[in-house]
């Protein structure tokens, strides 16, 4: 099987690029092998800190973002690192050419029940500054904790699927992802309905109507609580991820963050041929104002996310 050094090695990009994306890879290595005995070594919840989006910090997200910058620091294509874990960017290589930003453990309230977390990272040039819109992403990825631990990246062209071995070595399993057009599965937190906007309210209420409804199709919810879980689930067999602006979240901007969550997960779900919106404009031409910031997120199956589009043009 065709491992990620080789295949990497047979990409038409900047070498320093390729590093960029083999240095996350390799962090993920070493994350995975730490969750894994996390349990064991006591590595478990809080650390007693927050973060700048005023989140409580686990001891695996501090870990898991040091992993990720002693291997970003390693790699002189790398300039900038942008991370949901460090409040302001952190420099690097100065003559690097390369701003990395990311989510060193996303999904992390689920670690402690052995849920399905991950990491999510996009690269872009940092001679264009750190507020560049997701459209300016050279690659983006993510990596799944799960029962097997995936690497899923594109340059923009093809998604493809790593598997890691029991040697720790990322092994080519899927060379050509497609998001399926259509689907009848979609993921929202319906614990909010109350905040929800009127499209929200009027795309789900349809879906919960089944083959009455309008979309005359019996759907079917899910709903990890894990980005990654979810957006892996999206990309392998349909479906769409909606993490609207609502009123409690509407003084934020949204919950999710545009640089290391939104941006990667809709570079990807468009190379593989599905839509990332906010509801009201493409995902991946919103401008940054700041690094951290959040922004209502719906991606998925092309039909879906036109339903729901459809349900915010109405307003
Ligand atoms: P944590 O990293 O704090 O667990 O948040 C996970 C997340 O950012 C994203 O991965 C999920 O899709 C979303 O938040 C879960 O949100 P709810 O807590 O509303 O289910």
């Amino acid at each position: 099987m065709t491992t990620l050094a080789e295949w990497l090695a047979a990409q038409p990009v900047d070498t320093g690029l390729a590093a960029s994306v083999a240095s996350m890879a390799a962090a993920s290595v070493e994350i995975a092998a730490v969750l894994r005995a996390a349990p064991i070594q006591g590595q478990v919840g809080l650390v007693g800190r927050v973060n700048v989006q005023g989140e409580e910090q686990k001891q695996l997200d501090l870990i898991s973002n040091d992993i990720v910058v002693k291997h970003l620091e390693q790699n002189e294509a790398v300039s900038i690192l942008v991370s949901e874990e460090l409040d302001e960017p952190l420099q690097m290589q100065i003559q690097g050419r390369y701003m990395v930003a990311t989510d060193p453990l996303d999904g992390s309230s689920n670690l402690d029940v052995n849920v399905t977390v991950g990491t999510i990272f996009s690269v872009l040039e940092a001679a264009q500054g750190l507020l560049q819109p997701g459209s300016a992403q050279l690659a983006a990825g993510y990596v799944a904790y799960g029962p097997a631990t995936n690497l899923v990246l594109s340059f923009g062209g093809p998604v493809v699927v790593f598997t890691l071995d029991s040697k720790g070595v990322y092994l080519l399993t899927d060379t050509e992802v497609q998001v399926p057009q259509a689907s009848a599965e979609y993921a929202i937190n319906t614990a909010r309905e109350r905040f929800w906007d009127a499209a929200t309210r009027g795309y789900v209420a349809e879906n919960v109507a089944g083959e009455t409804g309008a979309s005359g199709k019996r759907h079917n919810m899910r709903w990890v609580g894990s980005m990654v879980a979810d957006v892996h689930r999206i990309l392998m067999r349909g479906g769409i991820f909606l993490y609207p602006l609502d009123s409690e979240t509407v003084s934020k901007g949204g919950r999710l963050r545009l640089l290391y969550e939104a941006n990667p997960m809709a570079f990807l779900i468009e190379a593989a041929g599905g839509k990332a919106t906010t509801g009201r404009q493409r995902l991946l031409e919103v401008m940054p104002a700041a690094i951290h910031q959040r922004v209502p997120v719906v991606l998925g199956s092309s039909e879906e996310v036109e339903r729901v589009e459809a349900w915010y043009a109405k307003e």
